[in-house]
C-alpha cells in the first residue's frame, strides 16, 4: 500500500518554508517519526509521519513553500489510509484516568472506621449556648441525630449528611455561605491520635540540650560582638516541631533511598547547628563561629547552600520562597517520577515557615497548584507564635482559623495543632460548650499575653469571661493554669499530627501548629513583643532557661554561656544518633552523585553556525530551532525540560507541544479545541514541558527544581525557563539570587529583549535593564547575543560547563524577536573565544587608512553599528573596527579581577584585561551601544584608556516602531553616525562641521530633552 504524507492543518499558515528533511529514500520510518521540518516567520514545528512504512519518494526540498495538504513523501505501508487512526489519549494517561476515577468512587464509598466515643457524653455534653438560637429544643434534636449517626457510622457518614442538608439547603433558595473553618480547637480528637513510640523523658531531656546549645550559640556571639546579632525565639517556639520530624519522621538521602527534602525556617538554623553538635556533626569551635564565615568554617546566620555547601539544601530565610520552592519541588518531584525518571519512594517535601511569613504573597500564592496537582508529598508546618517582628501577626484575629480557611478553601488537608494535652481531659470536662466558645473568641492579641502574663492572668481574663469556665478551673493553682500547654509545644500532639500527614493521600498537608515566641526565655523574651530580635539573655534569664529545661550545668558554666554535650556514651547521645540512623543518616546534608551529561556534537549547532542567506529570522526563533534539533540527541532530549509561563505562542514554541507534550500530572482528559492541528495543545502525564500559565514566581521555582535536581535526585536535568525579559530579574529577582544562592544549573532566555526591539509593547515590557540586573549575581553569566552562531556557541558552552564539567554557575541569555539575516561563523578559530570571553571583532573598515573608530555594539543594535560604519566609510572616509560584545557583562568581570591582580601585584608586570588584549592596539576612540541603558556598556569604561563614549537606552521605554524608538533612544545608525562624528571632533581627529552637517542631515534636534525626562 502506498500512502502519502501530506502537509497536516498547520493553523494560520500558508506558505511556510521546509528547512530540514529528516528522512531519505528507503528509510524505514515508524509512526509519530519526523520527517520534516517547517518554520514560519514565528516558529518551526516537525511533522510526524502519520504511518509506519518505507519512504518511497520524497516529493519536495530544503527552500520549498508548503501549505495545508501538500504531498511531502509517498511511503510504501502495510496500514491501509483509512484505517481508523489510533486513538488519541495515550494508553499510560488512560490507565491514569481509569485509576483515578477508580479512587473517586472508593472514596466516596470509603466508610471510617467506627469510632467509639469512649465516654459518651450526657445530654448536657451538647447543650448549647441559648443566645442567636431561636428555638433550643429543635436544635438539640438535630444535634442528637447527628450525635447517634457519628457514634454509629462514624465522622464521613456524618460529613456526607451534613454535606448532602447543605445542599438541599442551596437547592430550596438558601444562599448562606458556609464557614470553612473548624472550631478553634486539634483537628485531631485524643481518641484518635498515634501516640508515639519515642521515649519521651529521653527526648524532653534532648531537646532541652538543644535548646541550651542553639541560644548559648547565639548569646556568645554577640557576647564576643553584638554587630553580629541572631535570633533565638524563633527556634524557641520550634524545638519541639523540629525535634519530633528529627526523632521519628524525617529519612535521610542513602544509597537505599532518596531521602525527603526538608525546608527550615530560616531564623531557626541555630537550633539545627545545636542538634549537629550534639550529633557530632559540628564542633563548639564551629559553633563559636555561628555568623563569622568571612575566614573558612563559621557558620552561616541562615540555610546557605552558598556557603555551607555540605549542610543546607535550601536557602529559605528571605520570607515566601521556601514555601514557593517547596510547593514546586514537590511537583517537580511527581514530574520526574511521572517522566519514568525517578523511582517512586514516597518521599516527601517539608516545608517550615512562620505564620508572620505567610503574608509574603508567595508563600500563600502557589497553594491552589499544590492542591491541583494532589502533592500529597507535600507538607507545610506553620509555626504559629502568633507572632512576626514588630508585634502580633493577627492581634485582632486568629492567624490559624485565617490559615485554616485559606488552605481548605483551596483543597488542602488542613490539620490543626492547637492545644497541648494538658488541656484534653479539661474540654472533655467542659458541660457547657463554654470553653471552646470562648477558644473561639478570645483573639491572638489576646493569646500572646495570656503567655507573657502568667497563670492568675490566664486565670482572670480567660477563664474569667464566664462563671462556669471559673469552676472549671477551681481546684487548679495558678502554675497549673500556666502550665496548659500549647500543642506545638507538646510532642504527643506534634506526633499524632506529622503521624497523620504521612498517611494522607491525594492532598497536600498543613499542620498549624500553635506555639509561644521565645518559649522558655522568661522575661527577657516570652511572647512578647520583641522576642523576633532578642539576642541576649540577661544572666537572671540564662539561669531561669537552664532550670525551666533541667540543663546540668552549675550557675558559673550558665554565666559563662557554656555549651553543653553528654558524652558519647550517654543514654541521649545514644537516642539521637540510634533515631538518625534508624532514619538513614543525618539532615540537613546536602550530596550529589549526578553523573554529568555529555555535550552534544557540534553538528547538532551546525546549522545555527550556517548563513541563513537572505532568510531573516529572530534569535529566538533560531533559540527554538535549536531546542528542536537538541531534542534528537539522545543524552541531552530527555533532561531538557522547558518551561514556560504562558508565552509558547509567542516565542514560537507551540511546535514542542506535540513532539514532547505538556506535562499533566492526569494527562488529558478532553479533546482539545484544535486536535486537528500539528501544533495542537497536547497534555500528557509524560509530557515534557512545564506549561506554567501566568505565574513568574512558580516558573522560576520551578526551573530551581530542576536545576537543583542533581543534588536533590541526583539526576541532572536542563531547565530552560523561556520569559519576557522585562518579567524576568525585575519581577523574580529575589528567587533568582536564592537560585544563585542554590547552586542552580540551567538557562534563562529573556526572550523579546530589548528597550527599542520589542516594539509594540511599551513601557511596561520594554526591557533595557534585565542585564544589569542579572550582573550582579556572581555565578549568573550574562550574553546578550546578535547572531545564531553565537547564540549557539554560547549554549553549547553552557551545557558543556554545566553539565559536563558541572560547575555551579547558570546562564542568562537575551533572545529578540526581530527578524534579520544571520551571517554564517566567521572561520577564525579565535572567534568561539571571543563569543564567550564577551567580544571579537566582527568587522574591519579599512579602506582609507586614516581616521579610525572602535564601534562596540550589542544584540539588534550591533546591526545599527555595522549601519553607521558602512555610512562612516562611504560618506565620511572614515574606517572602522565594529566589535559584536556578545556580553559586558562578562569583560567586566575579568577586568575586574585582572586590575585586582595588578594591583596587588605591584612589582609583577602587569597582565592585560581581554579588554584591553582586543583594543589597545587599535586606533581611534570607542563609541559602546546597545538596546539597555548606558550603564550596560559603561561597565568597561574603566578599563580603557581612550576615550569612551558609551550609548544606550536610558528612559522608559514606549511603543512605537523600531525605528521610531531607536530615533528616540539615539540608539540608531543616523545617531551612531553622528555621535561618532562628534567623538572624532572631540579628540581632534576631524573638524566638528561633519556632526554639524550629520546633525541637520539627520534632522536631530539637540535641544531635545535626554528620554529620561521624557
Ligand atoms: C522577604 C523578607 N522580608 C523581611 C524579612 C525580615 N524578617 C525576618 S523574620 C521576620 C518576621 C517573621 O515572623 P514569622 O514568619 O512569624 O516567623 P517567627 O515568628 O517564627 O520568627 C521578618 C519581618 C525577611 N527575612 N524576608
Ligand atoms: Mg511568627
Amino acid at each position: 500500500m502506498l500512502n502519502k504524507i501530506l502537509v497536516p492543518d498547520i493553523g494560520e499558515f500558508k506558505n511556510v518554508e521546509i528547512i530540514e528533511i529528516l528522512v531519505k529514500k528507503g528509510d524505514k520510518i515508524k509512526k509519530n517519526d519526523s520527517i520534516i521540518t517547517l518554520e514560519s516567520d514565528k516558529s518551526s514545528v516537525e511533522v510526524p509521519s502519520e504511518y509506519e512504512g518505507i519512504v518511497e519518494d520524497i516529493k519536495v526540498k530544503i527552500g520549498d513553500k508548503v501549505s495545508k495538504d501538500d504531498l511531502l513523501i509517498t511511503l510504501k505501508s502495510k496500514i491501509q489510509l483509512n484505517e481508523k487512526p489510533e486513538e488519541k489519549i495515550p494508553t499510560a494517561t488512560k490507565k491514569i484516568i481509569q485509576e483515578a476515577e477508580k479512587t473517586l468512587v472508593l472514596k466516596e464509598e470509603f466508610k471510617e472506621p467506627k469510632i467509639i466515643n469512649k465516654k459518651k457524653e450526657s445530654d448536657e455534653k451538647i447543650e448549647i449556648v441559648k443566645s442567636g438560637d431561636i428555638d433550643p429544643i429543635e436544635t438539640k434534636e438535630w444535634i442528637e441525630s447527628l450525635s447517634a449517626v457519628l457514634e454509629k457510622d462514624g465522622k464521613y457518614r456524618a460529613q456526607y449528611l451534613i454535606k448532602k442538608l447543605i445542599e438541599h439547603s442551596y437547592k430550596e433558595g438558601s444562599d448562606l455561605v458556609l464557614s470553612r473553618n473548624t472550631p478553634y480547637i486539634n483537628t485531631i480528637t485524643p481518641e484518635e491520635e498515634t501516640k508515639s513510640p519515642g521515649d519521651q523523658n529521653i527526648e524532653r531531656k534532648i531537646r532541652s540540650l538543644i535548646r541550651w546549645n542553639a541560644a548559648a550559640m547565639v548569646v556568645r556571639a554577640n557576647k564576643k560582638n553584638p554587630e553580629l546579632g541572631g535570633h533565638i525565639g524563633t527556634f524557641a517556639s520550634a524545638a519541639t516541631l523540629y525535634d519530633v520530624g528529627m526523632n521519628h519522621f524525617w529519612r535521610a538521602k542513602n544509597n537505599k533511598f532518596g531521602g525527603d527534602l526538608i525546608y527550615f525556617q530560616g531564623h531557626s538554623a541555630p537550633g539545627m547547628y545545636a542538634r549537629a553538635f550534639l550529633e557530632g556533626r559540628i564542633s563548639s569551635k564551629e559553633l563559636d563561629k555561628f555568623r563569622q564565615e568571612v575566614n573558612f568554617g563559621g557558620l552561616s546566620s541562615y540555610p546557605h547552600p552558598w556557603l555551607m555547601p555540605k549542610f543546607w539544601q535550601f536557602p529559605t530565610v528571605s520570607m515566601g520562597l521556601g514555601p514557593i520552592m517547596s510547593i514546586y519541588q514537590a511537583r517537580f518531584n511527581k514530574y520526574l517520577i511521572n517522566r519514568g525518571l525517578l523511582k517512586d519512594e514516597g518521599r516527601k517535601i517539608w516545608c517550615f515557615l512562620g505564620d508572620g511569613e505567610t503574608d509574603e504573597p508567595e508563600s500563600l500564592g502557589a497553594i491552589g497548584l499544590a492542591a491541583r496537582e494532589k502533592l500529597d508529598n507535600l507538607i507545610f508546618v506553620v509555626n504559629c507564635n502568633l507572632q512576626r517582628l514588630d508585634g502580633p501577626v493577627r492581634g485582632n484575629g486568629k492567624i490559624i482559623q485565617e490559615l485554616e480557611g485559606i488552605f481548605r478553601g483551596a483543597g488542602w488537608n488542613v490539620i490543626k495543632v492547637i492545644w497541648g494535652s494538658y488541656w484534653d481531659s479539661l474540654i472533655t470536662k467542659d458541660k457547657t460548650g463554654l470553653l471552646i466558645k470562648r477558644m473561639n473568641e478570645a483573639v491572638d492579641g489576646e493569646y500572646q499575653a495570656f503567655k507573657a502574663k502568667g497563670g492568675a492572668y490566664v486565670r482572670k481574663k480567660f477563664f474569667g469571661k464566664y462563671p462556669e469556665l471559673l469552676d472549671l478551673v477551681s481546684k487548679m493553682t495558678d502554675r497549673d493554669i500556666w502550665k496548659l500547654n500549647r500543642g506545638g509545644h507538646d510532642p504527643h500532639k506534634v506526633y499524632a499530627a506529622y503521624h497523620s500527614a504521612m498517611q494522607n493521600k491525594g492532598t497536600p498537608t498543613v499542620i498549624l501548629a500553635k506555639t509561644i515566641k521565645g518559649y522558655g526565655m522568661g522575661k527577657s523574651g516570652e511572647s512578647i513583643n520583641i522576642t523576633h530580635q532578642q539576642k541576649k539573655l540577661a544572666e537572671e534569664d540564662l539561669l531561669y532557661y537552664r532550670d525551666r529545661f533541667d540543663v546540668p550545668l552549675t550557675d558559673d558554666q550558665v554565666k559563662n554561656v557554656e555549651y553543653y554535650k553528654p558524652p558519647e556514651n550517654s543514654p541521649e547521645i545514644k537516642y539521637l544518633k540510634e533515631c538518625r540512623i534508624k532514619l538513614g543518616g543525618n539532615l540537613p546534608e546536602r550530596s550529589s552523585f549526578a553523573k554529568g551529561i555529555k555535550t552534544p556534537p557540534i553538528d547538532i549547532f551546525k546549522t545555527m553556525k550556517e548563513s541563513t542567506g537572505k532568510k531573516e529570522m529572530s534569535t529566538t526563533m533560531i533559540l527554538v530551532r535549536m531546542l528542536t534539533n537538541l531534542l534528537r540527541d539522545k543524552n541531552v532530549a530527555p533532561r531538557l525540560v522547558p518551561i514556560i509561563p504562558d508565552e509558547a505562542r509567542t516565542f514560537g514554541m507551540e511546535g514542542f507541544f506535540q513532539k514532547i507534550g505538556i506535562y499533566a500530572h492526569e494527562g488529558q482528559k478532553y479533546e482539545p479545541v484544535d486536535s486537528e492541528q500539528l501544533s495542537s495543545y497536547r497534555e500528557d502525564i509524560k509530557g515534557q514541558v512545564l506549561e506554567e500559565g501566568l505565574t513568574e514566581a512558580g516558573a522560576m521555582s520551578s526551573w530551581i527544581a530542576a536545576g537543583t535536581s542533581y543534588t536533590n535526585h541526583d539526576i541532572s536535568m536542563i531547565p530552560i525557563y523561556l520569559f519576557y525579559s522585562m518579567f524576568g530579574f525585575q519581577r523574580i529577582g529575589d528567587l533568582a539570587w536564592a537560585a544563585g544562592d542554590n547552586q542552580t544549573r540551567g538557562f534563562l532566555i529573556g526572550a523579546t529583549a530589548g528597550r527599542t526591539t520589542l516594539a509594540g509593547e511599551g513601557l511596561q515590557h520594554g526591557d533595557g535593564h534585565s542585564h544589569i540586573l542579572s550582573s550582579v549575581i556572581p555565578n549568573c553569566k550574562s550574553y546578550d547575543p546578535t547572531f545564531g552562531y553565537e547564540l549557539a556557541t554560547i549554549f553549547r558552552e553552557g551545557i558543556r560547563r554545566m553539565y559536563e564539567k558541572q560547575e555551579n554557575i547558570f546562564y542568562y541569555i537575551t533572545t529578540m524577536n526581530e527578524n534579520y539575516p544571520h551571517p554564517a561563523m566567521p572561520k577564525d578559530k579565535l572567534i568561539e573565544e571571543g563569543i564567550l570571553k564577551g567580544m571579537y571583532l566582527f568587522k574591519e573598515f579599512n579602506k582609507y587608512k586614516k581616521t579610525k573608530i572602535q564601534l562596540l555594539g550589542s544584540g539588534t543594535i550591533l546591526r545599527e553599528m555595522v549601519a553607521a560604519a558602512e555610512i562612516l566609510q562611504k560618506e565620511y572616509k572614515i574606517d572602522s573596527n565594529v566589535w559584536s560584545v556578545t556580553s559586558f557583562n562578562e569583560l567586566r568581570k575579568e577586568a575586574l579581577e585582572v586590575e585586582r591582580y595588578n594591583l596587588l601585584h605591584p612589582e609583577s608586570k602587569p597582565k592585560k584585561t581581554y579588554i584591553e588584549q582586543c583594543l589597545s592596539l587599535t586606533e581611534g576612540p570607542v563609541v559602546a551601544a546597545s538596546d539597555y541603558i548606558r550603564l550596560n556598556s559603561d561597565q568597561i569604561r574603566p578599563f580603557i584608556s581612550k576615550g569612551f563614549y558609551s550609548f544606550g537606552t536610558d528612559g522608559y521605554g514606549r511603543s512605537d516602531t523600531r525605528k521610531n524608538l531607536r530615533k528616540f533612544f539615539e540608539v540608531d545608525k543616523e545617531h551612531i553616525v553622528t555621535y561618532s562624528l562628534s567623538v572624532l571632533a572631540k579628540e581632534q581627529l576631524i573638524p566638528s562641521k561633519h556632526a554639524k552637517d550629520a546633525i541637520k542631515k539627520y534632522n536631530i534636534n539637540p535641544e531635545k530633552p535626554f528620554p529620561t525626562k521624557l
